[in-house]
């Protein structure tokens, strides 16, 4: 069989996110580090977003599709339930974590210190105090959601949770949010959880340009 190729930047968080779910179903990929908006990502992703994937002659974007592929591709454990109900659940909080609390809120935080835009490079205040009050309502509601059973879903580690890790480690370092995450018990003992967890940490990406070295408590 084909090799299979994510392709994209290991700093996305969507990247991570298809090379969790490698990692937990035990599928041996190859990282082909690319970046949004080249040719080789703009042949595969109308919107030329990164990541994509590569399988002998399909090719495939967005991770929600890309995670469904390896999930019903192989064997290995399930990465959603399919047991109806519990599966979909896991949609579900698939579906908050991606449209409200990266797009609206964490991404715009996040994007306000690695690529904010400024003339001197230095973090965009004002979208950083524009998303301060949204970020911690999020984790309010987090935190509700991860505190029965410590896992977003069930008690088991889904693909709703692997959504959630990778956004939530760039928080987790961030001065207000990483604040607001360790105020949250339940959340901030989730993330001390499962950051640790193997498939979690294998790809685990470099820092950021700028930024000397990640460190998994930090
Ligand atoms: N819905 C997409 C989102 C992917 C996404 O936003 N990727 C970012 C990097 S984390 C990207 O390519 N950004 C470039 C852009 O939006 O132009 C997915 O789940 O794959």
């Amino acid at each position: 069989m084909s090799e299979l190729q994510i392709i994209g930047a290991p700093q996305s968080n969507y990247v991570w996110v298809s090379r969790i779910a490698c990692h937990e179903k035990g599928v041996p990929y190859t990282l082909v580090p690319a970046m949004p908006h080249t040719a080789e990502i703009d042949a595969i992703h109308p919107l030329g977003k990164i990541p994509a994937l590569r399988h002998g002659d399909l090719t495939l974007a967005e991770s929600r599709a890309i995670c469904f592929y390896i999930d019903h591709a192989f064997d290995g454990p399930p990465l959603v339930s399919r047991d109806p109900a519990e599966g979909a659940r896991t949609e579900q909080w698939i579906s908050i974590v991606n449209t409200h609390f990266d797009v609206l809120v964490a991404r715009p935080y996040v994007g306000a210190y690695f690529f904010p835009g400024t003339s001197d490079g230095s973090p965009n205040r004002l979208i950083i105090e524009s998303a301060l009050p949204k970020l911690d309502a999020q984790f309010t509601m987090l935190d509700r959601a991860v505190a029965k059973t410590g896992y977003l879903v069930g008690s088991n580690f889904t693909l709703a949770d692997m959504n959630l890790l990778p956004m939530l480690f760039y928080l987790h370092h961030l001065p207000e949010s990483g604040e607001m995450v360790r105020r949250n018990a339940s959340l901030e003992a989730y993330y001390a959880r499962h950051i640790a967890r193997a498939s979690v940490r294998e790809a685990l990406p470099p820092p950021f340009p700028g930024r000397a070295t990640w460190t998994v408590e930090g």
